[in-house]
């Protein structure tokens, strides 16, 4: 197993639109196995391959505080969305920012788990908007996106002084 390098925001690649996979295979699940290292060494509650520039369609998350139900989305397409909800989200690509944002509250969706087979999930409250900020990622979106133009202005600026303050 690896921990993999996440890259940081802002970074162009973490706008890339991440392709379908064509077929789940032995190196597939060993980049899940390197992604669900790498989230739960952070830690983190879920990674896009997006997040360590593997430009494909695949998720680790695991929600519990125990680390023992890792769940794997390979391809994911969510089927049905309702209800909104509020939320702080953080994000590994952009450490140490905590913002609220706006979420469907209630979603299902479709996805090939790590031997390829099909599965549907529902979810709700903070699962959902764990599956919903990892599926921004796999279309280049980060969280920080959803804030008006002059909060991420200002993030960026602050993200660049805290850069050059750790040099
Ligand atoms: O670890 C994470 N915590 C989190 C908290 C609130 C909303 C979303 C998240 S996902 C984040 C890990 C991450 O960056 N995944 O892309
Ligand atoms: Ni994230």
């Amino acid at each position: 197993m690896a921990i993999l390098q996440i890259l940081q925001y802002p970074d162009e690649r973490l706008h890339t639109v991440a392709k379908k996979v064509e077929k789940v295979d032995e190196k597939t699940r060993k980049l899940v196995r390197d992604m669900a290292e790498t989230m739960y060494a952070a830690p983190g509650v879920g990674l896009a391959a997006t997040q360590v520039d593997v430009h494909e369609r695949i998720i680790v998350l695991d929600i519990s505080e125990t680390h023992d139900d890792l769940m794997v989305l390979i391809n994911p397409e969510i089927l049905s969305a309702s209800g909104e909800q509020l939320g702080e989200e953080g994000c590994l690509s952009v450490p140490g920012i905590y913002e609220t944002v706006r979420r469907s509250n209630n979603i299902t969706v479709r996805a090939l788990d790590e031997k390829g087979e099909p599965f549907t999930v529902e979810a709700e409250g903070f699962l959902a908007v764990c599956i919903q900020h990892e599926m921004d990622h796999l279309q280049g979106k980060v969280f920080v996106e959803y804030l008006s133009q002059l909060k991420q202005t200002r993030l960026r600026a602050k993200l660049k002084k805290r850069r050059r303050e750790a040099l």
